[in-house]
């Protein structure tokens, strides 16, 4: 699976607490994710401790393999090297880009979460992958979530990496997204011609759906009919 090659359009970030995965198991919720459509997934998982962490980690990855979809760890460094997965999502307040590098190889993924245009540019700098980009809306999926900078804070976002010649880093943008405002929210955030979104994220919109495939087949729908030819 190589890194340059990752389709970003919907990517299923995991949540293992019962107000969002209730009382399903997360292997099936992301398995059928995954037949519904979804293009990478990150495991999040802030409750676990390190052996259920790298245990469920490994469960998914076996799942996303069949799928030949990329499986990111949200944080824990230590636990995508365990596992061998395809990487790591990493905020502003967790380990530092480069020493994920050091401990990730040149090959690995490694997502960087960016709120303002400061923290997109260093990302970039330091060689970043890809930016999650927001929080778009308010969400209680993350209560703790500092900056809700709505679609219009994406834009500006992508138009400032366009003017710093960084138009072909890939980005997401998470917080609030689903099937209802998710067409609006590719529109309103892009900067087309100079940069769009690669897709979104999002945690409840999938994972706490009654039906969890539907949900990813509806969002990347949206995301493909949203999408600004290059
Ligand atoms: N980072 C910013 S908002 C968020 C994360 C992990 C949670 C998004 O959850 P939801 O349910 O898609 O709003
Ligand atoms: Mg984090």
């Amino acid at each position: 699976m190589a890194k340059g090659k990752v389709d970003y359009g919907v990517y299923l970030v995991t949540d293992s607490t019962p107000a969002i995965l209730g009382n399903k198991d997360l292997t099936s919720v992301v398995e059928a994710a995954l037949q519904g459509g979804v293009t990478i997934v990150q495991y999040r998982d802030k409750l676990s401790d390190r052996e259920t962490a790298v245990k469920t980690a490994r469960a998914l990855h076996e799942v996303t393999k069949r799928f030949g979809v990329p499986l990111l760890v949200n944080d824990r460094v230590d636990v995508a090297v365990e596992v061998g997965c395809e990487g790591v999502h990493i905020g502003q307040d967790d380990m530092a880009y480069e020493e994920a590098r050091k401990l990730l190889g040149p090959d690995k993924i490694i997502g960087v979460t960016a709120s303002s245009i400061q923290e997109a540019l260093k990302a970039c700098e330091a060689g970043a992958d890809y930016l999650g980009l927001g929080t778009v809306y308010a969400t209680s999926t993350k209560k703790d979530t500092k900056s809700i900078i709505g679609p219009a804070g994406i834009r500006s976002i992508l138009l400032g990496l366009s003017s710093a010649g960084h138009s072909s880093i890939p980005t997401v943008c998470i917080g609030g997204i689903n099937g209802s405002n998710a067409t609006s929210v590719l529109a309103e955030s892009s900067a087309a011609p100079a940069k769009s979104l690669d897709g979104i994220a999002v945690v409840s919109a999938i994972v706490a759906a009654a039906d969890p495939a539907a949900a990813a087949r509806d969002l990347l729908g949206k995301v493909v009919a949203g999408r600004v030819p290059d």
